[in-house]
């Protein structure tokens, strides 16, 4: 296996507007995550990725971004971005961006351009085609709810957008296109950033000739995202990208990817095949829901660890896998997968060892090293996030009850994630100074940044011994993966192999307590406790061990 520095890091993604704010106007900004470094630094990671920073509206917090060569006034300057390179890469810290270029915002110039008459050059920039029957030219859904088409009045045509109206969807086909984009990320590459994070990158290539899609009773525009997804022309973009741009840098990509499989993600992925090097796939985020993200299902340990399993072996030896449990657009981790009431430290540190001894790369969300959980906001005045309030409007208008809209919002909006970091017990979590653009959670008070660092029992140094952990034991990283007790419904338990290093990873994944029994075949002359979020006996044995509320050990088996 080749050695490679995106291999061994471990990821923090900053979603910069709940961070930290410096200069009391509510909203996070560069100059607060500059102040924020040598927290990072302390917990030991050493890659971060931030979500977009560039000039935008706001329709989607900067994923509709109107400049690629700006930032975003209420983050701070290019000055600002230049000195935040500079200090990550003085503490050893890369710094990846978000790459958003499935669309623009409709206020970026090549949009305005292209909106303003049918032979404008900038035209063929997105994808516009005339109604039927004064209807839009096919029936696709947008991911935010109604029709993925706008009406644009000058010109009496139609504009694709996946997500809001806001997000015209870029025209992949055009080379014009393609050029600019490759032409912009070389330019960020030369500021040194060391990689992208490219959002819905599977979705750039559409079906020929936009197709409708399947229809569901009841339904009236399709939710069927086959014709976007991994479209046709998709690996050769990424090739071309690959080549013009990616190969000449020493840099890290991950993809973000909705509806791959590993026999599909391969195609991405392959070693040989020079495209990207991770990507983040949806198969556990889809775990615990129906057709869609607002209906809950329930989930069974076997189905989660048959996920991580069979992405392991779809990619052993041929591509790399990412790990993550949460992020912007998902609920909290603890809150979601652990316990986030009575065994939420417990549960937070029980997740955290699954994250970082799997093979692939971990990232982890601000707030997660602390156990931040989900916020419940009574009223839907206090989210932000346009998916929600879109979900709710249109939810409203079908005559669904109030307390079973809310529910669902505060079981899975994202606004769950993108509550302020909490720094301290100060007002506002010591986030801001002046009134943060949304609430924070109102059990910072127990909950945050300065507390955890007084306590060496606490999350955040669990993580940061994890964290060491992995940059010390090459079998973490390098290692292969075998499940034991695969039938086991509560207990995930596997072991990592590296030549003749061998580590036992146990998780009770419930509260109910549960026994783990060594299988026969697993022979040892001796063990080691590497780590535990519970106190272990020093001469306990482990061929039987009766396990506590979310209790997790890592053991070094030697010969
Ligand atoms: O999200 C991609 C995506 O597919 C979303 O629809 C996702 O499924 C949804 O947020 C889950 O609730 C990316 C970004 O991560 C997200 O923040 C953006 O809103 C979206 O692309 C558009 O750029
Ligand atoms: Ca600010």
């Amino acid at each position: 296996m080749e050695r490679k520095w995106w291999k061994e890091g471990v990821v923090y993604q900053i979603y910069p507007r709940s961070f930290y704010d410096s200069n009391g106007d509510g909203i996070g900004d560069l100059q607060g995550i500059i102040r924020k470094l040598d927290y990072l630094k302390k917990l030991g990671v050493n890659i971060i990725w931030l979500s977009p920073v560039y000039s935008s509206p706001n329709d989607d917090n900067g994923y509709d971004i109107s400049n690629y060569r700006q930032i975003m006034a209420e983050f701070g300057t290019m000055q600002d971005m230049e000195r935040l390179i500079a200090e990550m890469h003085k503490r050893g810290m890369k710094i990846i961006m978000d790459l958003v270029v499935n669309h623009t915002s409709d206020e970026h110039p090549w949009f305005i351009e292209s909106r303003s008459s049918r032979d404008n050059p900038y035209r063929d920039y997105y994808i516009w085609r005339k109604g039927k029957d004064d209807q839009p030219p096919n029936n696709w859904g947008s991911r935010f709810g109604g029709s993925a088409w706008e009406y644009d009045q000058t010109t009496g045509e139609y504009y694709l957008h996946l997500f809001s109206r806001k997000q015209p969807d870029l025209n992949w086909e055009n080379p014009r296109v393609r050029e600019e984009v490759y032409d912009m990320m070389r330019w960020w590459l030369d500021k040194g950033i060391d990689g992208f994070r490219m959002d819905v990158i599977n979705m750039i290539s559409k079906v020929k000739g936009l197709p409708d899609g399947r229809i569901k009773k009841g339904e009236k525009y399709s939710k069927d995202d086959s014709y976007y997804i991994n479209g046709p022309r998709v690996h050769e973009y990424l090739q071309e990208m690959n080549k013009r741009v990616l190969s000449h840098y020493d840099i890290m990509t991950v993809g973000e990817t909705p509806g791959v499989t590993p026999e599909i993600a391969r195609k991405y992925v392959d070693f040989d095949r020079n495209e990207l090097n991770m990507l983040f796939h949806f198969e556990l985020m889809e775990i615990d829901r129906q057709s869609t993200k607002w209906k809950p299902r329930k989930w069974r340990l076997t189905e989660l660890k048959e996920i991580f399993t069979k992405w392991y072996e779809g990619l052993k030896e041929k591509g790399w896998n990412s790990l993550y449990m949460s992020n912007h657009d998902q609920p909290r981790m603890v809150s979601r997968f652990g316990d986030d009431r009575k065994y939420r430290v417990e549960s937070a540190k029980m997740l955290a060892t699954l994250l970082h001894t799997l093979p692939g790369t971990p990232y982890i969300y601000q707030g997660e090293e602390i156990g931040m959980t989900n916020v419940a906001f009574e009223t839907i005045a206090d989210y932000r996030d346009i998916e929600t309030l879109n979900w709710y409007r249109e939810k409203k208008k079908e005559g669904v009850p109030e307390e079973k809209i809310m529910a669902a919002i505060h079981r899975t909006s994202r606004d769950n994630a993108r509550t302020p970091v909490q720094w301290d017990d100060s007002p506002n979590a010591g986030f801001t100074g002046g009134v943060p653009w949304i609430k924070v959670n109102p059990n910072y008070k127990e909950i945050n940044v300065s507390r955890a660092l007084k306590d060496p029992d606490s999350i955040f140094y669990y993580y940061r011994k994890l964290i060491k952990l992995r940059k010390e034991n090459p079998v973490i990283v390098y290692g292969d993966y075998k499940l034991i007790l695969a039938e086991d419904e509560n207990i995930y338990a596997y072991l990592r192999r590296l030549e003749n290093d061998s580590l036992l990873v146990i998780l009770n994944f419930f509260t109910r307590p549960a026994r783990f029994h060594l299988p026969e075949d697993i022979e040892y002359g001796d063990k080691e406790l590497l780590i535990s979020n519970y106190p272990v006996e020093k001469n306990e044995g482990i061929r039987e061990i009766p396990l506590r509320p979310y209790e997790a050990r890592i053991y070094r088996l030697k010969k």
